[in-house]
């Protein structure tokens, strides 16, 4: 099993205006010589933790990480204008262009697999290698399974609060109900809507649920970028102009060198879409970790990631 590497500050960091509305807080840690890689975090809206910085070996990579539109230290926070997966790939660019970075690799997990996959889709040539965790195709079902039924099955008990936010006449539609309060003018109908919607993620993210995820994601920042930010996306179909299209357009970036890295027991972004992906792109390293839930910090999937990068590393010397 491999762990993370030791904690780890930027040597550099700060902010990128990216349009007369949003400006987005960016920082590099390891070698400025390194290897470049690109991490792309979770939700939308989920921003970073320091813990990110931490599956990739200092001495060899040169990582950016940045907070996506709305999301952590970006501003305006939580702004849902002009954000959309376009203005994402957009940014994607910027920050490549701004430091001089001809390709690069794109890690990410849950939402970062789907702005990875939409990136390199749009910029394959721009692309070292996709490193994918808990694949999200954000699909009608796999929103419907964590937001309207399924998931509810599995984590009966924190399914509660989800549900108890929302009247009984509204259930039928729980996302539709969602927006409505997470856009609402009222604050404190908007903080309520956005905790219990970010602790349901939380609190399902891990094979043995976690206290302190579902304390992070009750904090005030945390919960409504998380929220406001999913909801948005999800209910323009994540602004993908058709239902399949990541899966559709995969054979323009099966030449990239992949690692797709699933916990079987992931609850958030079920199996059968890494399952679909490692189909459709048969060429990608398929790594199906048997005892992990969706979070990137569980044991098995931290080591496969951890090993991907070292692997990696190893391929871009040789190369
Ligand atoms: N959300 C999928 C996703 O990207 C439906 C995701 N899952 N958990 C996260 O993000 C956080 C780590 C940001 C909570």
């Amino acid at each position: 099993m491999k762990t993370l590497y030791p904690e780890i500050e930027p040597f550099d960091s700060g902010m990128l205006q990216v349009s007369d509305l949003h400006t987005i807080y960016w920082e590099r840690i390891g070698n400025p010589n390194g290897i470049p890689i690109v991490f792309l975090h979770g939700g939308p809206g989920g921003g970073l933790i320091p813990m990110y910085r931490q599956f990739f070996d200092p001495q060899a990579y040169h990582v950016i990480l940045f907070d996506q539109r709305g999301a952590g230290k970006s501003t305006p926070h939580s702004e849902l204008r002009e954000n959309t997966t376009w203005d994402l790939i957009d940014d994607i660019e910027a920050l490549r262009q701004k430091f001089g970075i001809e390709k690069w690799y794109v890690f990410g997990g849950s939402w970062g697999s789907t702005l990875s996959l939409a990136y390199a889709i749009s910029h394959p040539d721009r692309c070292l290698g996709l490193i994918l965790r808990g694949i999200f195709l954000t699909r009608r079902k796999e929103l419907q399974w964590f937001y309207q039924y399924g998931a509810s099955e599995i984590f009966a008990d924190y399914w509660e609060r989800f549900r108890d936010e929302i009247p009984e006449n509204e259930r039928g539609d729980f996302m539709t109900a969602y927006y409505k309060r997470l856009t609402s003018e009222d604050e404190r109908v908007r903080l309520s809507a956005a905790r219990a919607w970010s602790v349901w993620e939380g609190a399902t993210s891990k094979l043995y649920p976690d206290q302190s995820l579902m304390e992070h994601w009750e904090g005030e920042r945390e919960a409504l970028s998380l929220a406001r930010i999913e909801c948005h996306y999800f209910m323009n179909n994540s602004f993908f102009p058709t239902e399949n299209y990541l899966l559709e357009n995969v054979d323009k970036i099966r030449h990239v060198p992949t690692v797709i890295v699933q916990g079987r027991y992931d609850v958030v972004c079920p199996m059968t879409s890494a399952w679909d992906l490692h189909r459709a792109f048969p060429e990608a390293e398929f790594i199906l970790v048997p005892d992990a839930g969706h979070s990137v910090s569980e044991k098995g999937i931290t080591s496969a990631l951890v090993d991907a990068m070292d692997r990696f590393k190893g391929r871009a010397a040789a190369s």
